[in-house]
């Protein structure tokens, strides 16, 4: 038996696919409800920050997503077979990817999706921190189970910013990644990328990838210190953005690169190189207190960046890289 929320969500799929007015009759008669339960559910939408017109005779328009997340909104039209088929959404979390681990270690699925308004202890690598306002970013975290030995779980993070590349191209950016997380736009940072692996020795149980982009957040949304290192799609365009639209974009997106990792991981290194940009580059590597300089040769199979330096080729597998004329963090 469909849910309640399930059929609101019919509702709404049925009012945006039409484009015009439609009767409250007429959505009555398709959904097998009164004219009168047609209008509870419209207010329920409207209360949620739909943008949804009533004209007396003519009936309901469509006319916008609220600005808020919401997860009809994600959902509607989503067109992915694992990913978010399960969606959750808090005002406010500590880190969405510490949620996303404590439902994961309950049982949660594979593809399962944990979202959040504000962050109040956004996490970045290495213990760092990820700021995280209310009402502007996205914080999305992934419950993946991929088959693959833990030495593999590296390509995951690559392959999500690949994910959020194909994302910010469409909307006509010209986006660049870093190893190993993170996506720039005109060299500042617009989205960090954590993933947290639980496994064994040669078993893989779970992966959370966590995903923080910088939507709606204006520059004196930042903290001064982050100023110049980081960037929103609203300060590179000027325009805000429909974070429901994102998130089914990057759902969609990220889906797709996820089985492309199955079937061909090579294929997904080698696009990402070609956002990366960093082959031949002169890097200066920080891994576990080591500073390693030298030429970046490329990324092997399991994810690490390869670094040719005096004393032949070092293979980094987590670190901080700087590239000269990078200004990412
Ligand atoms: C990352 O770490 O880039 C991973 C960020 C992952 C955030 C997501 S949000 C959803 C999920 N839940 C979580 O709790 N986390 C994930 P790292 O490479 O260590 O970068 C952290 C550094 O980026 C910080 O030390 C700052 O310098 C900078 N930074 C912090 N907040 C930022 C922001 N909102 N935008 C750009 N840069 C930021």
């Amino acid at each position: 038996m469909q849910s309640k929320d399930d059929r609101i969500e019919e509702l709404l799929t049925l009012l945006k696919k039409e484009e015009k007015y439609v009767s409250g009759a007429r959505l009555g008669e398709i959904l097998g409800i009164s004219r009168a339960g047609v209008w509870k559910w419209i207010k329920e939408l409207k209360a949620r920050g739909y943008r949804i017109e009533s004209k007396p005779k003519k009936g309901y328009l469509f006319l916008d997503f609220p600005e808020n997340l919401d997860l009809y909104g994600i959902k509607e039209g989503l067109k992915t077979k694992v990913l978010g088929k399960r969606l959750h959404l808090l005002q406010e979390v500590d880190s969405t990817n510490t949620w996303a681990i404590k439902e994961a270690l309950k049982g949660a699925e594979e593809g399962e999706v944990f979202l959040a308004e504000a962050q109040t202890q956004g996490k970045g690598r290495m213990g760092r921190k990820w700021f995280s306002p209310k009402g502007k970013n996205i914080y999305l975290s992934l419950v993946l189970k991929p088959q693959m030995p833990p030495q593999r779980v590296p390509l995951l993070n690559l392959g999500a910013s690949l994910a959020l590349a194909y994302v910010l191209e469409k909307l006509g950016l010209e986006p660049e990644l870093k190893w190993p997380n993170d996506v720039l736009l005109r060299g500042k940072k617009v989205c960090g990328i954590l993933s947290e692996a639980y496994a064994e020795a040669d078993k893989v149980n779970f992966v959370v990838l966590g995903i923080g982009l910088n939507v709606n957040a204006k520059k004196e949304d930042f903290p001064e210190e982050l100023r110049d290192s980081a960037t929103s799609l609203l300060i590179e365009t000027g325009k805000e953005f429909s974070r429901n639209h994102l998130v089914k974009e990057i759902l969609q997106e990220l889906e797709g690169v996820y089985f492309l990792l199955k079937e061909n991981p090579g294929e997904v290194l080698s696009k990402w190189c070609s956002y990366a940009k960093v082959e031949g580059k002169m890097v200066e590597v920080e891994s576990f207190g080591e500073l390693i300089e030298g030429v970046a040769e490329g990324i092997d199979e399991e994810g690490a960046l390869l670094v040719k330096t005096e004393r032949g080729i070092k293979r980094v597998v987590a670190g901080d890289v700087k590239v000269k004329g990078w200004k990412g963090s």
